[in-house]
């Protein structure tokens, strides 16, 4: 198994955390926009390609390539504006992860 990327590390947590409570969400939420905020450098409340690589490599995670970014810009970025907004990462705390990222 290839080392994943911390996003999708934390919405594969959220797929496999049971029920659809309020307050489990709630939780989702607010990891999510811990995770949004430090990736976010510039703090312009958009995470660009260039901002999620950096993320993961400040991360320590190791392995990701620029396809396995691709992916994760294509999931993520709804609008297709070339950033992730914070109510695109909300959106996919709700989208099942493409198969091809498991
Ligand atoms: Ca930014
Ligand atoms: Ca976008």
């Amino acid at each position: 198994m290839k080392p994943m990327f911390p996003l999708f590390l934390l919405l594969a947590a959220c797929a496999s955390e049971a029920p659809h409570s309020e307050e489990a969400h709630n939780r989702k939420v607010m990891a999510l926009q811990e995770k949004f905020d430090r990736f976010d450098y510039d703090a312009n409340g958009e995470l660009t390609k260039a901002e999620v690589a950096q993320g993961v490599r400040e991360s320590g995670v190791t392995g990701v390539t620029e396809a396995d970014l691709d992916a994760l810009m294509k999931h993520y970025d709804v609008n297709r504006d070339g950033g992730i907004s914070r109510w695109e990462t909300q959106r996919a705390i709700d989208s099942p992860l493409p198969e091809d990222l498991h």
